[in-house]
């Protein structure tokens, strides 16, 4: 292990010099860029309850209407990241949004990626480029970067889901920006493509000869993806995770470029315990309550709760029930670690 030169080692004129220069010696701070065998963090494992978030939501949907707000959202910010910078894993954004009926959150784009996850009500909705989207508990829906967006909601009650963004990552390339525009025109055909892309292995015949549009699927209905986590149980060794990933269902590759999203189901008192791995990620529970240890900060969690769990964590979550399953949505920025090539499970 090599001893590294101290900053305070150097005389002081030299340091000034260097200062004066806007120069820094890298071998002082070298352990703190690259520790030995694994990273250090400033995330923590965290926990966010719904029964804390729902009634500040409700409430800002008193204090606050949708004009003044574009997105009514509160922010999920990991507190041992810095606040300011709206994190709740390094990578990832989240944020609970709620629309009232009748409302809309105006149309627009920008260079982050963003998905939706819906927590709860019914007749919320999402056009994306002119491709109107229904919203039921549980679908997950892509907002691709630079891809238009709009929100609006023609039930009753409340409307509530999780917003998931590369936020920080983009943010801090300095890349983030958003451009605002009209309401989008709308297709005669909504939800086109959950139709063309009805089942897994199924592709439009014209596609075998010319390639398909960017993002193909943009809207993943829960039931589902329940239905896919249920059957495989019934199969499944005991040791075997049920875990099923949200993939382009052209390309079969994940389906954001930096953000991946899965669905993981325990089994009756199963305790899921991966491997460690390099990315970072968040659980957001859809059903079915239990406990967590994650990297030694144990935790309870139930019904559309949210855990952040940073990168190299080691992670236990267990199905408190004896009788149900329980599922998970996850988001991890693994896909964005593959690209850059340091993606590694141990
Ligand atoms: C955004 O576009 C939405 O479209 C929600 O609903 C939250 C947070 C940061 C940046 C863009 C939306 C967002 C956001």
């Amino acid at each position: 292990m090599t001893v590294l030169g101290t900053l305070e080692e150097l005389p002081l004129d030299y340091r000034n010099a260097l200062s004066a220069k806007e120069l820094v010696p890298l071998w002082p701070a070298l352990r703190s860029f690259l520790p030995y065998g694994k990273p250090d963090r400033a995330c923590k494992p965290m926990v966010w309850h719904y029964e804390d978030i729902r009634p500040l939501l409700m409430e800002a949907g008193e204090l606050t209407p949708i004009e003044k707000a574009e997105r009514r959202v509160l922010i999920l910010a990991n507190p041992s990241l810095d606040p300011g910078t709206a994190r709740a894993t390094p990578t990832i954004y989240l944020g609970m949004q709620l629309i009232k009926p009748g409302e809309t959150a105006p149309n627009h784009r920008h260079s982050p990626s963003a998905v939706r996850f819906v927590v709860e009500g019914e007749g919320g909705f999402t056009v994306v480029e002119g491709e109107k989207l229904p919203m039921e508990k549980g679908d997950l829906i892509l907002t691709p970067a630079g891809l238009w967006h709009e929100h609006g909601h023609h039930g009753t009650g409340p409307v509530v889901w999780l917003d998931a963004l590369d936020l920080p990552l983009v943010y801090s390339v300095e890349a983030s920006y958003c451009i605002e525009g009209k309401p989008q025109h709308l297709e005669n055909q909504a939800d086109r493509s959950q139709t063309t892309y009805r089942r897994s292995g199924l592709v439009p015949y014209s596609q075998l000869d010319r390639p398909a549009a960017k993002y193909p699927l943009k809207r993943f209905p829960w039931r589902e993806v329940r239905a896919a986590l249920v059957d495989i149980a019934g199969h499944a060794g005991r040791d075997e995770a049920i875990h099923l990933a949200y993939v382009d269902p052209v390309t079969g590759e994940e389906c954001l470029p930096t953000l991946g999203f899965s669905a993981l189901a325990l089994r009756p008192g199963e305790t899921y315990a991966p491997r460690r791995r390099s990315a970072s990620q968040v659980m957001h529970v859809i059903e079915g309550a239990g406990d967590a240890v994650v990297d030694g900060v144990e935790m309870t969690w139930s019904d559309t709760g949210t855990i952040a769990i940073p990168t190299h964590a080691d992670i236990q979550i267990r199905n408190g029930s004896s009788s149900k399953m329980a599922f998970l949505f996850v988001v991890d920025d693994a896909p964005m670690q593959r690209k850059l090539g340091f993606y590694e499970e141990f």
